[in-house]
């Protein structure tokens, strides 16, 4: 039986776990059953009732303590323990027909670029359980406002779609606080589908970059790679879009 799931990340505080509890009370008010795994073990709060929560596996204060390090090593050293312990995981994944994860991912992006434990654990679920994904890349819209802040988050989202390798989709986060204001510097449709990049783009032209800022807008636009979905958790429209596209991605449509 084909196990479908959205994987949520994103940097910091771009509205992660926000979303996740969005999404949880949306499909559970339209009767459809949904499981919300929590897999950040850091978290002090999440605001939403965890199905699964690596928390209960793992200590995050203690693996700083027994391994002496920060919390980025700290982190790793968690999603090694759920390697480890992957059965852990497993025996709590619903067995109801068409199951639907939802899972909040921690913001250290170094877990999804040098972080083995994560592929291992994707390649896992795909091999032993048929996982259907899709990764939902969440952006806040607040560090898009430059064409240099926009451009250093099309690039991050590229590298996170070439080493995750699963359907993509990214997402700007907390459009009723951007959308109708005038920050943006360029056009938030032309962001959204990211064309005419080179031509909207404002650059300091004496810039001794400006000319690799022209060839990656290029590169975007050449392979169409990166296009972006907008939401707000205050807005259903925008949400419920999001979760089309996601059932769309991860195959849920179809199934
Ligand atoms: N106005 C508005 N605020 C939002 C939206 N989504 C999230 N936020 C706020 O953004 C802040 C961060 O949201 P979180 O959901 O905690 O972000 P996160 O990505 O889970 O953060 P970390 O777990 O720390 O990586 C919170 O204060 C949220 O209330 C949105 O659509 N609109
Ligand atoms: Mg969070």
């Amino acid at each position: 039986m084909p196990l479908f799931a959205q994987f949520v990340i994103g940097p910091p505080g771009s509205g992660k776990s926000t979303y996740c509890a969005a999404v949880q009370s949306l499909l559970v008010n339209s009767h459809r059953p949904v499981t919300l795994v929590n897999f950040d073990p850091a978290a002090e709060f999440v605001p939403y009732k965890a199905d699964i929560d690596i928390r209960e596996l793992v200590n995050f204060q203690k693996i700083c303590e027994s391994e002496a390090c920060g919390p980025n090593g700290a982190l790793l050293g968690c999603f090694r323990v759920l390697e480890d312990n992957f059965s852990w995981l497993t025996e709590r994944l619903p067995t109801t027909e068409n199951p639907y994860l939802i899972i909040d991912f921690p913001g250290q992006i170094e877990l999804y670029l040098s972080c083995e434990s994560i592929h291992k654990l994707i390649h896992r679920l795909q091999t032993t359980l048929d996982l259907r994904a899709v990764i939902l890349n969440l952006v806040d819209c607040g560090r898009c406002l430059d064409s240099s802040s926009f451009l250093s988050s099309c690039l991050t989202s590229l590298s996170l779609l070439v080493n995750l390798s699963l359907p993509f989709l990214n997402i700007l986060t907390k459009a009723d606080i951007y959308r109708d204001s005038d920050q943006f510097e360029i056009d938030l449709e032309e962001m959204l589908s990211c064309e005419n990049l080179e031509t909207l783009m404002v650059w300091n032209e004496a810039s001794k970059f400006s000319a690799l800022h022209n060839a990656i807008c290029g590169l975007l636009e050449d392979f169409q790679l990166i296009r972006y979905e907008l939401l707000s958790v205050k807005d259903p429209q925008l949400l419920a879009a999001v979760i089309r596209e996601a059932d769309h991605a991860c195959g849920y449509l179809l199934r």
